[in-house]
């Protein structure tokens, strides 16, 4: 069965004017888009090499054929990214939504100290000094249920590496440019006035797989 292109669980105009109706419009038609027409294409090759989930595809990328193993990374990449990425936003969730529910608040103040604290860092993970060039900041969760910041290239995930995001942000220059053209930093604060702190602190609840 092919993938498909996964609704937006809000309007494309729903995140103004932290990130832009064109923007959101061009990232889920188009880029999310494109990502999953390139994983389904490729996939016809080896039907039987599809997980029937694309989470569980990607974190077993050793068992896809070689021949399209580097395009189901990068579009099975693209596509679990993005479809994690739209249920971690939700519109004005910077006024008064931003409660993350107390497991997970506990664990952001062992590992960081306060909220504040953790987005201070993962703000300095995201920004271009840190995360040259194209990928993703990623909020793990580890076995032992603490919390560490990390960041991938190009559309890697980190179930590709066995590991549990609960939150993540897109850096690719698709993601920011028309609104904040070369300003990833002023995107990235903006950032947490549209985080879904619920669906974090669900994601955080659930742990590992
Ligand atoms: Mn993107």
């Amino acid at each position: 069965m092919a993938y498909e292109l996964p609704e937006l669980p809000y309007p494309y105009d729903a995140l103004e004017p932290y990130i832009d109706e064109e923007t959101m419009r061009l990232h889920h038609a188009k880029h999310h888009g494109t990502y999953v027409a390139n994983l389904n294409n490729a996939l016809k090759r080896h039907p039987e090499a599809d997980a029937g989930n694309v989470d569980v595809l990607i974190a077993e990328l050793d068992s896809v054929p070689e021949d399209i193993r580097t395009v189901v990374r990068n579009n099975g990449g693209g596509h679990a990214n993005h479809s994690m990425f739209w249920q971690l936003l939700a519109p004005n969730s910077g006024a008064g939504d931003e409660d993350p529910g107390e497991d997970l608040a506990e664990a952001v103040t062992r590992g960081f100290g306060s909220l504040e604290s953790l987005k201070e860092r993962f703000t300095a993970a995201a920004a271009p000094g840190a995360l040259f060039g194209s990928g993703w900041c990623w909020l793990i969760v580890n076995p032992d249920r603490s919390l560490s910041i990390e960041t991938t290239a190009n559309q890697d995930s980190p179930l590709m590496e066995g590991k549990t995001p609960v939150m993540g942000l897109d850096v690719w220059e698709h993601a920011y440019y028309l609104k904040y053209r070369n300003r990833r930093l002023e995107y990235i604060n903006v950032f947490w006035n549209v985080v879904n702190w619920r669906e974090v602190a669900s994601r955080y609840e659930a742990g590992h797989p």
